[in-house]
């Protein structure tokens, strides 16, 4: 019997690649999407425009229980992969309300209308090391304390403790992916990598401009997002439901990505950036590095692409995309 994948978060960068992902699996495919995405696929559809003809999309809202119940009511997934947040850390900090409201209540609407409605489903939750905060050990496994150091980072690690909870109170299958960064030619051209790599397109373009950064010193756990879906759909075939951090394992600070980035069209970096205090945050998490070592063993997942073929495969894309005019929303 074919599969149904629910994927809330579909139009983002990681559901982009996951829904792409199940469909060659052989999955039928849905998709939760706010209202205003259907009224303007041009520019909040771009990232599935490729697939739109294979997934089936569902309005509702994730701060509406009602409106989930009734999105999970009608799909009766296999599998639901909550995707949807908030997910910039830096705005965690100037709206820290919405932000707990779109990922605690969201997530505790998924699970819940699950529970209620479809208690057989497979639950994936989208964790991620901005849990682990001001980090208590490095490098980071399954049992580093969390320390959250934003809105962000507390918002996901009570979607994960619901997760948990959920998955010890009604023995469902709920796991959570403790996720490092990963990024790719999707990325949100807010997060520092994109926000580079767009940059190093138009300046060797001839913009002329600067690119102006907060802290160069963070040094974060960089894979690419294909790479990462499928560890995501790797624990949801597992017999029993677990938490798994996923990552490379290695490290770089932004000083070092800016070097790769403008390394790869000759250009020195120091030229074209400039520091802006408004980018600084007031609590940083300075290093993530993490230990993907049981998602190798259980799942037998690990990393295809490495950190200079990522900020090349960045850079070449939105050099590309500069030489047709062709930048997305
Ligand atoms: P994106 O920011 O690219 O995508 C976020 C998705 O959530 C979009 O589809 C967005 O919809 C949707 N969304 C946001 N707010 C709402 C809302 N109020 N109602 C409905 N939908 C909403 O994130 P990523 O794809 O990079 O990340 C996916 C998940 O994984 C997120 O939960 C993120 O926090 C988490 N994560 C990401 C990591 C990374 O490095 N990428 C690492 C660890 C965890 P719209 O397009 O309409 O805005
Ligand atoms: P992060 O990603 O906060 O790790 O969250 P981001 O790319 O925003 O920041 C990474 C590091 O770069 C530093 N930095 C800047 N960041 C941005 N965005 N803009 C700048 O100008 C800039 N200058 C320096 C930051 O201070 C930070 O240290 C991402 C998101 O995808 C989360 O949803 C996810 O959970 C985590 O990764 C794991």
């Amino acid at each position: 019997m074919q599969k149904r994948a629910l994927i809330t978060g579909i139009t983002g960068q990681d559901g982009s690649y996951l829904a792409e992902l199940l469909i060659q699996q052989g999955y039928e495919v849905h998709g939760i999407v706010r209202r205003v995405a259907i009224e303007d696929p041009r520019h909040r559809l771009w990232r599935i425009q490729h697939i739109l003809d294979r997934v089936n999309l569902h309005a509702a809202s994730l701060e509406s229980y009602a409106s989930i119940f009734a999105v999970v009511e009608k799909v009766k997934p296999d599998e639901c992969y909550h995707l949807a947040a908030q997910s910039f850390v830096s705005y965690s900090f100037e709206d820290e309300f919405s932000t707990l409201e779109t990922n605690i209540n969201g997530t505790q609407h998924v699970l819940a209308a699950l529970h209620r409605l479809r208690p057989e489903c497979r639950f994936y939750f989208a964790g991620s090391s901005e849990m682990f905060g001001k980090v208590e050990e490095v490098p980071q496994t399954e049992r580093t304390r969390f320390h959250p150091r934003s809105p962000y980072g507390i918002s996901k690690c009570t979607g994960y403790e619901l997760t948990r909870n959920y998955r010890e109170a009604y023995g469902m299958h709920a796991s959570s992916g403790i996720l490092f960064n990963h990024e790719s030619p999707r990325r949100g051209y807010e997060f520092v990598t994109r926000k580079i790599t767009a940059g190093v397109a138009r300046i060797a373009a001839g913009s002329g401009e600067k690119i102006a950064l907060g802290n160069l010193d963070a040094r974060r756990d960089w894979g690419f997002a294909g790479d990462y879906v499928r560890a995501m759909w790797l624990m949801l075939q597992q017999p029993e439901p677990d938490d798994y951090v996923i990552a490379t394992g290695t490290t770089h600070s932004v000083r070092e990505f800016l070097a790769a980035a403008f390394g790869r069209v000759d250009l020195s970096w120091e030229e074209h950036v400039e520091i802006d205090p408004k980018f600084y945050r007031p609590a940083e998490v300075e290093l993530l590095i993490g230990n993907a070592s049981k998602a190798r063993d259980a799942l037998g997942w690990n990393p295809v692409v490495s950190f200079e073929e990522l900020v090349g495969m960045m850079v070449d894309s939105d050099i590309e995309r500069e030489s047709k005019g062709a930048f997305d929303s």
